[in-house]
């Protein structure tokens, strides 16, 4: 269908009326009672914003605002690239507060080679990880690493693991290791096996650790800095007992994981419920610290100790997989951790596979114009354990729910309560001015935009081969879509699962658009700037109507006044932030780039390790 000239002049709009007011009729009057289509005429934006932004609604859409806004973000962190080794070291002292490492030169010369971009902020995630450990003693953490029962470890630039018997990635990390082993002093590195990550040491005793940090931090003067690391003799020579670590294995996994927050954050006092029945708690306005409802603080959005909704709403506090949390400190390397944990993060192994089926392989999709415009999403139901008694909880079931059109019609004619769904409550639509409602009913417009579907629903106990007591009326189990193909639709909603989604490097190098919602924190994360190389979505997923809505609109094609077909609201700034997600992951995601992450944090690493770690330091490039 096509119209022209103009999307929402009045004619068009009294057409396009006419034409669904056939369906609109159709929908129950429970339906129009809390949702009635907004008059076309008021198609200006009068945002309500109850505690949201305070001052005046902006004239353009929010979602321009926050593309334009975070656009000169960006340009701000490049503006901060350096361009050589004294560059860097400069850039080194004057946000680190002490002299680079040993080994920087070569750390810098093998990241130079590598035509890495050099911003001093893209390794900030190191620092926060690393900032607890210089609060304990240096021969502690040495002597816990080297008796872990995982542990990937370098000696005279060689790179070994210990492992129980073989894992596939413990060989992939022990693989990214060997590739840089001859620029690595000796260290060893505990790892993490499992997909969830591990440690969670109370909020006051982390904020005495990072005061140790703050305390210890220094340009020491030339004369007295050391610049050869002590290396690991001495805990090579005494084998020792292996290391007792007490586990916390059970319990509900919100109140072993609050601790972690802050004491004045919004979570910190909430206990976990132990009622996990309909759907979970969602915003009926727009979410908080949202901008007229979008992402606009990504950090905020992603962290449970500011939204104690989420012990109800993902998978990670309903019922994980397995738990296995230890309160005190300890050098654990891993790949993805929520803001409370004290990990330390490296690529995930899934990040450096090169199985097509985490990678998407060779494979990142055409060119924009020959993409279906259409969302897609394929994966299990995972997110931990689901049951009768609390899938209704877990954050893809909800996702798939959300956008199911189907399920979106039926909650909204429920008769207990209109916009109830089994495990979703959607809001009226006058939260967020959607403007393909005001033409169709949302399930009518989903059904015709998205393409998702669980591959396995992954239920407890399991029953025969994918079939679900629980959920079965509710799913349907479609087959499965690698993602080379999945790259010939235009928007690639991504989804945590148990933790982290191993998708996300793929969907980042893949000419389609990413749109991420997640609470866990992965290695890349101050490299990727939301709006600029992806589109962020809230935990509740309450925006993602608003945000297809913004890019799809109504799903039509229009003609312009000079006869182009064009497609979609924003389809031009959909495809501006699918580019350039593409070409940044080129520069910034490569195997290269994590290849140096690793360099520089091993290299961090092994300075805390050493006794002499305060005056340890790199300082050649001094005159
Ligand atoms: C590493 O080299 C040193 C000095 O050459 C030697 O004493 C030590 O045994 C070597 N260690 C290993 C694990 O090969
Ligand atoms: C759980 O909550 C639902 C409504 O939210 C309520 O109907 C049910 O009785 C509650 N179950 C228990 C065991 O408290
Ligand atoms: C984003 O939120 C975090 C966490 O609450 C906060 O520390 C930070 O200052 C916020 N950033 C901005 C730009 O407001
Ligand atoms: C969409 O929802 C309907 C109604 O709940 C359900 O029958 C169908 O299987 C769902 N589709 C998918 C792909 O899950
Ligand atoms: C955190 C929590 O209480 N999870 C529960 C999910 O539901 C199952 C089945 O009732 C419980 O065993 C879990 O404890």
């Amino acid at each position: 269908m096509a119209f022209s000239p103009r999307r929402f002049s009045p004619a068009i709009a009294l057409k396009v009326l006419l034409f669904f007011a056939l369906s609109v009729i159709l929908v129950g009057t429970a339906w129009l009672w809390q949702r009635s289509p907004r008059s076309v005429a008021s198609i200006s934006m009068p945002h309500d914003h109850k505690g949201q932004d305070k001052g005046q609604a902006p004239k353009t859409h929010p979602i321009d605002d926050l593309i334009e806004h975070a656009g000169t973000e960006w340009f701000k962190l490049m503006a901060k690239q350096t361009h050589d080794l004294s560059g860097a070291a400069k850039a080194y002292r004057a946000r680190r507060g002490r002299h680079p490492p040993p080994g920087f030169d070569r750390w810098y010369q093998f990241a130079k080679d590598n035509n890495a971009v050099m911003v001093e902020d893209f390794f900030d995630q190191i620092y926060d990880d690393l900032a607890p450990f210089w609060g304990v003693e240096a021969k502690k953490i040495r002597r816990q690493a080297k008796r872990f029962d995982f542990v990937v470890s370098v000696r005279n630039g060689t790179a070994t693991q210990k492992t129980d018997h073989e894992r596939p990635w413990m060989n992939l990390w022990h693989d990214l290791t060997s590739t840089i082993q001859e620029h690595l002093p000796d260290i060893d590195i505990p790892i993490n096996v499992m997909d969830e990550s591990r440690v969670i040491v109370p909020w006051e005793d982390i904020n005495e650790y990072v005061k140790a940090e703050r305390g210890s931090r220094k340009l020491v003067p030339r004369p007295e800095v050391v610049t050869e690391l002590m290396g690991l003799e001495d805990v090579d020579a005494d084998a020792g007992e292996p290391i007792e670590i007490p586990w916390v294995t059970g319990g509900l996994y919100w109140d072993t994981a609050r601790v972690g927050c802050p004491p004045n954050s919004p979570a910190r006092e909430v206990p976990a419920s132990t009622n996990f029945s309909g759907p979970p708690p969602m915003p009926s306005a727009f979410p908080e610290r949202s901008y007229y409802g979008y992402v606009k603080n990504w950090t905020a959005a992603k962290d449970p100790c500011l939204q104690p909704d989420l012990r109800e709403s993902h998978g990670t506090f309903i019922e994980p997989l397995s738990q296995r949390t230890t309160h005190s400190l300890f050098p654990m390397f891993g790949g993805s951790k929520l803001p409370m944990n004290n990990d330390i993060l490296i690529p995930p192994a899934m990040y450096w596979t090169k199985d097509p089926f985490y990678s998407g392989g060779e494979e990142h999709g055409g060119p924009w114009e020959q993409k279906t415009t259409k969302v897609v999403w394929r994966g299990g139901g995972t997110g931990g354990r689901n049951k009768a008694e609390n899938w209704t909880r877990f954050q893809r079931h909800r996702f798939v729910a959300m956008v199911n059109g189907t399920a979106v019609q039926v909650a909204e004619k429920n008769a207990e309560g209109p916009g109830r769904g089994e495990n979703f409550v959607l809001q009226g639509y006058h939260t967020y001015h959607l403007t393909a409602t005001q033409y169709m009913d949302l399930g009518t417009w989903l059904n015709q935009i998205t393409d998702v579907g669980m591959v396995h629903l992954i239920c407890f106990p399991e029953s025969g081969s994918n079939k679900c007591p629980y959920t079965d009326h509710y799913f349907e189990v479609k087959s499965g879509m690698p993602m080379a193909k999945q790259y010939a639709f235009k928007f690639l909603p991504d989804i945590d699962g148990n933790s982290f989604s191993g998708r996300y490097r793929g969907f980042m190098a893949s000419t389609s658009l990413p749109i991420k919602a997640t609470i866990y924190a992965e290695w890349h994360d101050s490299r990727l700037v939301p709006w600029v190389h992806f589109v962020p979505m809230d935990n509740s997923f309450v925006d993602i109507y608003g945000i297809l809505d913004y890019f799809i609109g109504t799903g039509l094609e229009y003609k312009t006044e000079d006869g182009k077909v064009v497609e979609g609201a924003h389809d031009a700034a959909a495809e501006k932030i699918a580019t350039a997600g593409k070409e940044w992951a080129e520069k910034v995601l490569r195997r290269e780039d994590m290849q140096i992450y690793v360099m520089r944090l091993f290299m961090e690493y092994a300075r805390i390790c050493d006794d002499q770690r305060d005056r340890l330091g790199f300082i050649w490039d001094m005159d």
